[in-house]
């Protein structure tokens, strides 16, 4: 049998496609703009790096560069409430910082894994 290395096996170590917007800035709303971008989570940061939805050229391609970075220490990660968005399968994020997010992808596994991963880091660094 075949043995795949899967770096998302591991909650802290995880990457992929998925659809975000930020809804607050430092403790300010702000308007929404859902972007896909190719989110690495590495230990306790989130990175974002916009790209057009193909996962193939991220290493050693320009979109290398992060878009922007959350720092999941000391923040809190949830189902978000309908009244946040009228998508499905949304994960409200808000940091200690006062920026909030919204993360989301059309296929439940998907999502569902991000969530748990996100939770087990939160929960993990929670007294850093
Ligand atoms: O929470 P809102 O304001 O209903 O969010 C929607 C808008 O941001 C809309 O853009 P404009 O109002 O700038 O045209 C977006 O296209 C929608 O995707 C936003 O709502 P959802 O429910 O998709 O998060």
């Amino acid at each position: 049998s075949t043995y795949v290395l899967d770096l998302n096996d591991k909650p802290s170590e995880k990457c992929g496609v998925l659809n975000v917007t930020k809804i607050t800035e430092n403790g300010k709303k702000v308007r929404k703009n859902w972007t896909s971008s190719w989110t690495v989570l590495q230990g306790y940061s989130l990175l974002f790096a916009k790209g057009q939805g193909g996962s193939t050229s991220w290493f050693g391609s320009n979109q290398s560069k992060p878009e922007f970075t959350v720092d999941l220490r000391g923040g809190s990660v949830d189902w978000a409430s309908k009244d946040k968005s009228s998508k499905k399968h949304v994960i409200e994020l808000k940091t200690r910082q006062g920026t909030e997010l919204l993360i989301q992808s059309e296929i439940d596994s998907v999502i569902n894994d991000w969530y748990r991963a996100l939770t087990e880091t939160i929960n993990t660094h929670a007294w850093e």
